[in-house]
């Protein structure tokens, strides 16, 4: 029997500054409608889809700030996309900026959801991961201030049952962590979805500039290994406001292979076939976790934030 998701990655080129969100959404819709016309059931857009990717930006006032946020999903502006998606019967994944007030007060994520064929939110998930730095650090040749504009996730990694499957979600920097996937593994997860904003330069580590591509898969074959998922890592790419974002959107099966890839740094659809019990012969041999983990062996990777040297 095969649960089969054909699943289309609909990376991003660059978004300006100035473009609004209708015209982002319209650029959301066509790759939409492109997914639609080769058969997808579920498309995956980027991290941050609805704007530029801001927290390269010191901003002085939280008002700046909050231009780049959601305060309503869908709201006015961005309703356009959850009705033609209901209209074509697809599902997406979109990663937003998401303003909220929680408990009592103003709460900041950097969000991401799933939506089934009926345009309902069936999922929602705030990044845990937040890379870069909190404060102005005029040295860099552009910031990275997502630990100043958003709080860390309080969702958890949740895995919902849709599109006749185990479905999950990270953001970004996430990916870069093994600890994200296997929490959603140990929930039998079979299909990890997520959009990512990497630029080819990281001011503290320029050493790694050449390596940006090679560790942008490298993190999400082995996790789609290591836990018998399916992963769809999309981008938002090119050189946004002058930053180069790195592309290299891809679909990985279970086995750890790329079988579908973005070739350029613009708005591209590729798509896949997913079959979802492709998962089975992984997690039911080589990593059944049940049988063969020793969680009493790995205390420390949940007791301990920083590496202590005691040798
Ligand atoms: N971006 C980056 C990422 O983890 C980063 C942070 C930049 C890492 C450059 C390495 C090099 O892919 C986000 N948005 O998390």
């Amino acid at each position: 029997m095969s649960r089969i998701v054909t699943v289309g990655a609909a990376q991003l080129g660059p978004i300006a500054r100035s473009e609004t969100r209708p015209q982002v959404v319209s650029r959301l819709v066509a790759l939409l409608e492109q997914g639609k016309s080769h058969g997808c059931d579920l498309v995956v857009f980027p991290e941050l889809a609805l704007t530029t990717f801001f927290p390269r930006w010191f901003f002085e006032t939280q008002d700046e700030v909050d231009q780049f946020f959601e305060r309503e999903m869908p709201g006015p502006e961005t309703a356009p996309l959850f009705d033609r998606a209901r209209e074509l019967g697809v599902g997406f994944y979109i990663g937003y900026a998401e303003a909220v007030i929680e408990e009592g007060r103003e709460r900041r994520f950097n969000t991401s959801i799933i939506v089934d064929k009926d345009g309902k939110i069936v999922s929602k998930y705030r990044k845990i991961h937040l890379p870069g730095h909190a404060e102005h650090e005029p040295w860099r040749a552009f910031q990275h201030l997502e630990k100043r504009y958003f709080e860390t996730g309080n969702l958890g990694w949740p895995v919902v049952r849709a599109f006749d499957g185990l479905m999950g979600m990270c953001i970004c920097n996430d990916r870069r962590w093994p600890e994200t996937y296997r929490v959603m593994g140990l929930q039998g997860v079979e299909m990890v979805m997520l959009g990512y904003n990497t630029p080819v330069h990281n001011p503290p580590a320029p050493e790694h500039d050449r390596l940006g591509d090679f560790h942008n898969h490298l993190v999400m074959q082995s996790a789609a290994y290591q836990n018998g998922t399916w992963v769809v890592g999309v981008a938002k790419a090119g050189k946004e406001e002058g930053c180069d974002l790195i592309g290299g959107s891809v679909i990985i099966a279970p086995t750890g292979e790329i079988v579908a890839r973005c070739v350029t740094t613009g708005d591209e659809l590729v798509f896949a076939r997913c079959d979802l019990d492709l998962c089975a012969s992984f997690k039911n041999t080589i990593f059944n976790f049940a049988m063969h983990r020793e969680p009493q062996h790995y205390k420390m990777i949940v007791e301990r934030k920083g590496a202590v040297i005691s040798a």
